[in-house]
This record gives structure tokens, sequence and C-alpha cells, in this order.
């Protein structure tokens, strides 16, 4: 009866048509960067605020620090329980900048010209944050080093790995995963995947 409950409590954590996985898997287009020296790594916020912000990773790491548990959703069909991450919440982030009227969506720039667009909403849910690692180390390269996006509740296309600005935008800027057919929102439970199907 026990784990009985456990696992109906793991599937309702599970969306439809996921497995779930205790690997890790890599994904995304384009080439991984390996950095040798944080120096030449800079995060932008920009776009509809009232200053620009230009910030060191050091410069990050002194905003406040958390730590998150969640579950990951990858489009591809594996789910991953119960993943640990640290960074800046977005709230925290948001607190460093002020935004101009009518921001409604954030579009996530990464390395060679990739992003992700997501509402406003989404970007300042609580359980958004920008990470730096994962189970308490830093990220290794191919997921993302030094900085992510790791927004869990939408699939997980649009956690930008090599994050290196954020632009807040009255109006939205699909990606490029949505401008290549994969759905604008992706929301897992609802299978939001792909707008061929
Ligand atoms: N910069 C960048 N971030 C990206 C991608 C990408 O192609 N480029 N792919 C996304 C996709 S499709 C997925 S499923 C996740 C995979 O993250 P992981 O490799 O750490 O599992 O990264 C997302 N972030
Ligand atoms: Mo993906």
């Amino acid at each position: 009866m026990y784990f009985g409950k456990i696992s109906k409590k793991t599937n309702d954590r599970v969306p439809p048509n996921q497995n779930v996985t205790t690997t890790f898997p890599v994904l995304h287009h384009g080439n991984v960067p390996y950095y040798k020296n944080l120096n030449e790594w800079t995060l932008r916020l920009f776009g509809e605020v009232k200053n620009e912000a230009i910030f060191t990773f050091s410069e990050l790491m002194t905003l406040p620090q958390t730590e998150y548990q969640n579950d990951i959703h990858c489009v591809t069909g594996w789910s991953k329980l119960d993943t640990t991450w640290s960074g800046i919440s977005t709230r925290a982030v948001l607190n460093t900048v002020e935004l101009l009227e009518g921001v409604e969506h954030v579009i996530f720039h990464a390395e060679e010209g990739w992003s992700a667009n997501i509402p406003f909403e989404d970007f300042a849910k609580e359980t958004s944050l920008l990470a730096h690692s994962f189970n308490g180390v830093p990220l290794t390269a191919e997921h993302g080093y030094p900085l992510r996006a790791v927004i869990p509740h939408l699939y997980f296309w649009k956690s930008a790995k090599w994050l290196r600005a954020i632009e807040f935008s009255k109006n939205d800027k699909p990606g490029f995963w949505e401008k290549n057919g994969y759905h604008n929102y992706g929301n897992p439970w609802k299978e939001e995947r792909f707008t061929w199907d």
C-alpha cells in the first residue's frame, strides 16, 4: 500500500506520454561553448527596461542564491524527477531592473543567436530560475555552463542553456524552436509539443 501511494504520486507528476529517466540526456542545436575564462562571459538585461544592465558572473553571484528541486520534461519524451538546481530566482533578477510599462514577454538569448520566448508571467513565476549548478556542482559545459534558465513548468526547450541576455519585450518574439514548428508556449500537461500535429 505504501509503494502504491508512492507510484501514484509519481504518475501524477509525469505529464502524458513522457517516460521517466534517471539519466541526464543532453539536447541542443549548435555547438557547446567551452569557456576557459569567465571574464569572457556577461549577462545582459535589455529591452523595455529603464536602464540596461550587464552582469559579470561574480556580480551575479552576489545576488540572493536559492536551491530548487523540481521535475523537468523534454518534448522528445523524457522526464527527470527531483532535479536539484541552484542559482538566482528570476524574481531576484527582476529586483535589479526597473521595467517600463507593457512588458509581456521575455526572450532568452543564448550563444550562437539561439533564443527562446516565454510570457513575462512565466518568467516571473516563483519556480523559475537562472541556474549555475546542478546537484550542487557547477553545470557541465554540455548542460549550459556557466548559466542557464530553468523553467520547469514548461517543456525543457524553453530552459535556455549558455544564457547571455534576457530581453524584456512588449511583443512576442518566437525563438529558435518556436520558429521551427514547436509550440509557442509548451505546456507539458497539455502536450503543447509541435504546431504541425
Ligand atoms: N542555448 C540552447 N539552449 C537550449 C537548447 C539549445 O539548442 N540551445 N535546447 C533546449 C532543449 S530542446 C532541451 S530539451 C534542453 C536540454 O537540456 P539538457 O541538455 O541540459 O538536458 O535544453 C534547451 N536549451
Ligand atoms: Mo528538447
